[in-house]
């Protein structure tokens, strides 16, 4: 009798204990896709959540949720402490030069949690892995374009360009403008840029303004860096008979005539292929910073629209020869850190 209550009573503390035992953390497999912004109208996470919801789609057992965090960047660390502090995430996949420093802040106080961030550099955290473009390569692409087409229109003018930004921020100062002007400077050094800031991500509005007083002043092709404000450029080019040069894919549509050509940055591809390794259990690439580039096929120009097949076939094989010898390290942008 005695012992069958022994053993009855460490019975119930061991089923007791187990039941009390604090969950182990996130389950891996499910990953949230945090958007710092609004997907619809910016390819860059248009794409994001294209990638991840294949990554997962392939892996069984995994399952994903697409938080948009807004315009407001001033909410994002709370909304990304809210995802994290659900406990339901074991991955957090998202996109953008700001996050890394967001999921440094919160990471200590979940350690449970893995952060993938494209679009993005910091090296050493062993909780983030982040992947850059080399978008210096993508801005020098659009620029040839820009420069050849300018110089075609305009041939005796002082050749000009113009960016028009949503805001200023690392990457934009230190490779996608410098890339834009290399490439006009590549078709003729005399090249100048004028540059304009619309202030948000969506008002497209203010943005065809800005590209409106630009195309009247003379300049014949803008590039866009505005996320969906970029509609705005692409409108006031319609009303003008002027062009625009597109970044990160999936411009085309927008006009057939008015874009005339579309650099691209392999952020589908990307993100399916980093989530799925690590959904896979892959952690070797938590804590390293990647860069990739043209070389290896995450940047390049998606030749298939309306907008560039009407252009001649002069400038269209001088950008082919451009681009494939960007992808033999001719000039050579590549850079190790940033
Ligand atoms: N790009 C977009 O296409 N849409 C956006 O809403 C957007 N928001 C951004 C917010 C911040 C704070 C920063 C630094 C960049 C943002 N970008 C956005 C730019 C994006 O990171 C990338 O540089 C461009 O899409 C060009 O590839």
């Amino acid at each position: 009798m005695k012992r069958s209550i022994l053993v009855l009573s460490i019975a119930t503390i061991a089923l007791l204990s187990s039941c009390a035992k604090a969950p182990d953390g996130p389950d891996p497999l499910s990953v949230a896709v945090f958007v710092p912004g609004v997907t619809s109208g910016s390819p860059i996470y248009e794409m994001l959540v294209a990638g991840a919801r294949k990554a997962v789609a392939e892996t069984p057992g995994a399952s994903v949720k697409v938080v948009e965090a807004g315009y407001d960047q001033s909410t994002w660390l709370d909304a990304l402490r809210d995802t994290v502090a659900s406990g339901e995430f074991g991955i957090v996949v998202s996109s953008n030069p700001s996050l890394p420093e967001l999921c440094a802040k919160l990471s200590p106080d979940y350690p449970g949690v893995r952060f993938i961030v494209a679009d993005a550099y910091l090296a050493g955290n062993p909780a983030i892995h982040t992947i850059l473009f080399n978008q210096k390569e993508q801005g020098y692409i659009v620029g040839y374009l820009a420069g050849l087409v300018t110089k075609a229109n305009k041939p005796l003018a002082v050749p000009v360009a113009g960016l028009v930004a949503a805001q200023r921020y690392p990457t934009l100062d230190r490779l996608i403008r410098p890339g834009f002007e290399a490439g006009l400077k590549a078709v003729d050094p005399a090249f100048t840029l004028e540059f304009r800031e619309v202030g948000n991500w969506y008002d497209s509005a203010k943005a065809a303004e800005l590209a409106g007083a630009l195309y009247g002043a003379g300049v014949e092709v803008i590039l866009p860096i505005a996320g969906s404000g970029g509609q705005g450029v692409v409108a006031a080019a319609r009303e003008r008979g002027k062009s625009v040069v597109w970044f990160d894919g999936a411009g085309y549509a927008l006009d057939p005539a008015a874009v005339i050509g579309c650099a691209t940055i392999a952020q589908d591809k990307l993100v399916y292929e980093r989530l799925k390794a690590a959904l896979g259990g892959d952690t070797l690439k938590y804590g390293k910073a990647d860069i990739v580039s043209a070389r290896d096929g995450y940047v390049g120009f998606d030749p298939e629209g309306a907008g560039y097949k009407a252009l001649p076939e002069s400038i269209r094989s001088a950008l082919d020869v451009a681009v494939s010898e960007l992808e033999k390290g001719n000039p050579d942008f590549s850079f190790s850190t940033f």
